[in-house]
């Protein structure tokens, strides 16, 4: 017979095991977009203890709708190393491959989640953790407390590297300059500012923007172009997935340093 009361008791001790364990990690990623799980993926797989958080109830971030809600995108062919990883079913386009947006969303979940990231939904990341001029963690509480302003003090994950993967707001990067009044590694010291669209040039600065902004504190995806002040690009994803596979990188490289 089943017993109502030991599902409730495998959910609550399996999740509580699981959170505990990732209140101190290498990587805290914030923003389950396609740069955020790509980025995650590639560390989990090389043994990094990587979080990533999500405040809403699927990650995916801007993927799941193609463009226009038409669930399909498009991806340059450069990005083929990385769409074998995923393995995605791929239409061949000349210039391009075109993905089924849920099929390769949903692989990029499945797959980061198998390589050992540890994803976290519902949770919002509302502040970072600022010590001696540096970034050492972030600020996590429930999605519905923040949605609902409850007054609720939020608690802390400890983290050697935070990752910005929050898309067009690049939310917790502009959350950092708002609160300790730094200067981020930009030319004016503060956000640049997203452009407007020119899928070429966006495609290319959100890999050249995917770098450390602050000490231990890096920016990949839209929100790099955000601070840096590159062009939004649409719906094309292979920026992205580039973008992930270049913070992977340099986390990896920084990581070792110590
Ligand atoms: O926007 P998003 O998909 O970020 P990305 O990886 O990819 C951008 C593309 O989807 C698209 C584009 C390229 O063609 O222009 O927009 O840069 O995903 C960002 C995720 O971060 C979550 C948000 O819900 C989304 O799923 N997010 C945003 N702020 C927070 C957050 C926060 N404070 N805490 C947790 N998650």
């Amino acid at each position: 017979m089943i017993q109502d009361l030991m599902i409730s008791k495998l959910i609550v001790k399996n999740y509580f095991e699981k959170f505990e364990n990732y209140l101190d990690v290498d990587v805290a990623i914030v923003g389950g977009g396609p740069s955020g799980l790509v980025a995650g993926h590639y560390l989990a797989k090389d043994g990094f203890k990587v979080a990533l958080f999500e405040t809403k109830l699927s990650p995916g971030g801007g993927m799941w709708g193609g463009g226009m809600m038409f669930n399909e995108i498009v991806l340059q062919k450069n990005t083929i190393d990385i769409l074998k990883d995923f393995e995605v079913d791929l239409k061949d386009e000349k210039d391009y491959y075109v993905v089924d947006s849920v099929q390769m969303t949903s692989s990029l979940i499945y797959k980061s989640s198998r390589a050992g990231l540890k994803i976290f939904n519902l949770i919002r990341v509302v502040d970072v953790v600022l010590k001696d001029d540096s970034v050492c963690g972030i600020v996590i509480n429930w999605n519905p407390v923040e949605y609902m302003s409850l007054h609720v003090d939020p608690i802390t994950v400890i983290s050697k590297k935070v990752l910005d993967a929050t898309g067009h707001p690049a939310e917790l990067t502009s959350i950092l300059v708002k609160k300790a009044n730094i200067k981020l590694y930009t030319p004016s010291g503060k956000i640049e500012g997203e452009k407007p669209m020119n899928a070429d040039l966006g495609e290319k600065e959100t890999v050249e923007n995917t770098k450390e902004v602050f000490k231990n504190f890096y920016v990949c995806g839209m929100a790099a172009n955000g601070v840096f002040g590159g062009f939004r690009m649409g719906p094309i994803f292979g920026g992205m997935l580039l973008s992930g596979y270049k913070a992977y990188k340099i986390l990896k490289e920084d990581l070792r340093k110590g």
